[in-house]
């Protein structure tokens, strides 16, 4: 037996009565501030089957607000264990952009190496990437982009030959505003040919901005992507998630688009935290198996929920629609 097979995949049955495409998990939030002393709030956060269990890169505000990036371990997927000290990137060209803060922090296997990408300071924010083998040993790459963008998010193997990556050209602050771009790159560190992907759509949940989520995930119909889309309330943003479908050669050519939401805030740690009304996924798993789907998102700005679905269920509602 390989260790992958005795790798335990997170898993819930949908609970009687449940309709909604998606269900939470009964533990939720299932990561909480007080698992890391210095922590005010652990939320939008990443994670890959790793070894015999799963690894990721959480994203810790500390007390002093510091935005840091944390390693965890996990052996089932739902109880982590989040280091307590912030995980650090070997740079070799000291005349490179350093990390300087790490938030929204997504974590995508290509060819057997584990790539992070996250929102990192470089006189405004920008998409930070390193790598790592072994998630002992982190280095850094150049930053993808100018600033301002966020939500740089990997293709999780090169499309036509290069690597290829999803981001959200924004502002210095709260932007109202955002799309999803596609950009590629030979060497992870030059990229070129952008392509626009999607706008949001005026007057729905997804009116304000969009910004991909987790990585997309590989299917026959196409690259499944989840993506949080913002409402402009009487009362500030709301966050909420939905789903489309790009091309498989092409991923600039969206295929379908789901227009109901999959998830919006609704349980009180998703409307009530530091941030109201936020569920923000960052990563999702996938047992190829039996179409198992598990996501990860980031609660309120202050916690990490987990949700569930049928992967052939989510690809009819975003057909159907
Ligand atoms: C976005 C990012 C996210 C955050 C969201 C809601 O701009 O900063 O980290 O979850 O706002 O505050």
């Amino acid at each position: 037996m390989t260790a992958t097979q005795h790798r335990t995949f997170p898993w819930e049955e949908r609970p009687a009565g449940e309709h909604d495409v998606l269900w939470r998990s009964r533990h939720n939030p299932i990561i909480q501030p007080r698992q890391v002393p210095c922590a005010n709030s652990i939320f939008n956060s990443a994670l890959v089957p790793f070894r015999d269990g799963y690894a990721g890169v959480f994203r810790v505000d500390d007390r002093v607000r510091n935005m840091r990036l944390h390693r965890g371990f996990s052996k089932d997927g739902v109880k982590w264990n989040i280091e307590k000290e912030p995980l650090t990137f070997k740079n070799s060209d000291p005349d490179a952009a350093p990390f300087q803060y790490g938030y929204d922090p997504r974590v995508c296997t290509i060819e057997g190496r584990h790539y992070v990408t996250w929102c990192n300071g470089y006189h405004g924010p920008t998409i930070g990437v390193g790598w790592t083998d072994d998630f002992e040993e982190f280095h850094q790459l150049e930053n993808a982009f100018l600033p301002y963008n966020r939500n740089g998010v990997l293709f999780p193997r090169k499309i036509n030959g290069r690597y290829a990556m999803l981001s959200r050209p924004s502002d210095t602050s709260h932007t109202p505003f955002g799309d999803i771009f596609y950009s590629e790159s030979p060497d992870l560190c030059f990229w070129g040919r952008h392509r626009h992907v999607m706008s949001p759509i005026g007057g729905q949940w997804d009116a304000t901005k969009i910004g991909a989520g987790p990585v997309p995930i590989e299917t026959e119909d196409g690259w499944l992507l989840i993506y949080h889309g913002v409402l402009t309330s009487c009362s500030g943003f709301v966050y909420a998630f939905g789903a489309a479908l790009l091309d498989l050669d092409e991923p600039w050519k969206v295929r379908a688009r789901a227009r109901p939401y999959l998830m919006s805030p609704k349980e009180n740690y998703e409307r009530c935290g530091d941030v109201p009304n936020v569920v923000f996924p960052c990563a999702a798993l996938v047992d190829r198996e039996t179409g198992r789907l598990a996501i990860y998102y980031g609660a309120a700005d202050t916690v990490v929920g987990l949700a569930y679905g049928h992967l052939g269920e989510v690809l009819d509602f975003v057909k159907a629609t």
